[in-house]
């Protein structure tokens, strides 16, 4: 479907490299880099400080990035936050909202399918609040499902914390009726959405949630920026966390003015180049189409997902996910031994608990394989990463390991 695609990435063209670790971090297309690049060679000044052409130019191009987030997932300009990545945008939804608004006898409700991204800083804020974290019961395949939502709801319930697109089992999460049901009990919901915006055009109006949070490194963007979407009267109403330059209006001895969402939320130099190069990036996926994005990762997924069902002793824990991420285990071998044995095929692919604990606990494996796909992988790599586990499940069989 994306014929000689893999030629717009500078990385494929002098590496021999299978990359099925995108769920990680994706692959930086080169007019991402140009992009980038351009700034540091014709405009590389700061923003919103310097009273000439060129740090006008800058901050144009950064104003301009935050619009074309802003478009990408259908909110308003003031209702973009930059942030260093999905991680930060989490945090600042829990260290902001959630400890002025939760008290104890609160309800943060969490899943076991949460990035520690998306746990913790709630967790954080269950110890400090004395509010209670209420953990959505997983179906037999691992799965969030609306009426296990339903089952933890309740009047209580304060906060819903959830993934969109597990990093693990490649689930989606059925957001927007979980939206909805917590929305009738007053509840906000905030949405990990760092492995669903490289996959999934996203509506941030039709799902209704109050904050969403991705990061630009998953979706061909540069490392060092992410996004925190939050409804406007919700953020007017939050304090920073951060304080410093070019968030406030006015400053005294004793006291001080922030400035209006976003920027009260923006301390510091931010990262201008970074914000050029994801809005290169949003530019590079809507011309590939997120629809055939998204089949073209499902097709490999599920081709590849039959033929490891098919070697003796490969466990595959999500055969039934709809995104590209495969989460397996080859009997016996431990998943890093394994990777070492693709590394040596040039095939890049994750092993470990992905920053997900809860879900590897609830899984009972000390840890896992995860290969996950984007519109660069075809189904060549796809037969030459199969050829590879079996061979990785041969000589582990052989040695005794
Ligand atoms: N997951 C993975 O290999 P940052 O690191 O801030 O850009 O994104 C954090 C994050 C939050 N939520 C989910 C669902 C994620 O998958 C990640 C990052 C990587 O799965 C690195 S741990």
């Amino acid at each position: 479907m994306f014929k000689d695609i893999q030629s717009d990435f500078p990385v494929l063209n002098h590496e021999s490299l299978i990359y099925l670790d995108t769920a990680a971090s994706s692959l930086t297309p080169l007019a991402v880099i140009e992009a980038m690049n351009e700034y540091y060679m014709h405009y590389p000044v700061n923003v919103h400080r310097g009273v000439y052409q060129m740090s006008y130019k800058a901050t144009n191009k950064y104003y301009e990035a935050r619009e074309k987030v802003a478009q990408f997932i259908h909110a308003t300009f003031d209702e973009i936050v930059f942030t260093r990545g999905a991680s930060s945008a989490l945090n600042l939804v829990a260290q902001s909202y959630g400890l002025a608004n939760l008290t104890k006898g609160d309800e943060i409700i969490v899943s076991e399918l949460e990035h520690h991204s998306s746990f913790l800083p709630w967790l954080n804020v269950a110890k400090k609040t004395g509010a209670t974290l209420k953990f959505v019961e997983l179906d037999a395949t691992g799965r969030i499902t609306v009426d296990a939502f339903k089952a933890v709801l309740s009047d209580k319930t304060k906060v819903v914390a959830l993934t969109y697109i597990s990093n693990v089992m490649g689930y989606i999460t059925p957001v927007k009726e979980i939206t909805d049901l917590a929305h009738e009990k007053g509840a906000i919901v905030s949405l990990d959405a760092a492995q669903a915006s490289p996959h999934k055009k996203i509506d941030v109006k039709a799902l209704d949630v109050d904050f969403l949070a991705f990061s630009g490194h998953k979706m061909c963007g540069p490392t060092g920026i992410g996004v925190l979407y939050g409804k406007k009267k919700l953020l007017k109403a939050m304090e920073p966390v951060e304080f410093g330059g070019d968030m406030n209006d006015n400053v005294d001895k004793n006291d001080a003015l922030w400035k209006d969402a976003p920027y009260k939320f923006e301390t510091g130099t931010p990262p201008i180049a970074e914000a050029i190069g994801l809005s290169a990036a949003i530019d590079y996926l809507e011309d590939l189409g997120f629809d055939a994005i998204y089949t073209h990762e499902k097709n490999l997924r599920d081709y590849t997902v039959d033929k490891l069902k098919a070697i003796d002793g490969v466990t595959v824990y999500n055969p039934s996910a709809e995104t590209g991420i495969i989460n397996f285990n080859i009997d016996d071998v431990h998943p890093h031994d394994a990777v070492t044995a693709f590394d040596q095929d040039h095939i890049a692919l994750r092993a470990g608990h992905h920053c997900a604990q809860l879900i590897i606990k609830w899984l009972k494996v000390p840890a896992t394989l995860r290969a996950s796909f984007y519109f660069y992988n075809t189904i060549e790599e796809c037969d030459r990463f199969i050829e590879s586990v079996k061979n990785a499940r041969n000589f582990f069989k052989e040695v005794g390991f």
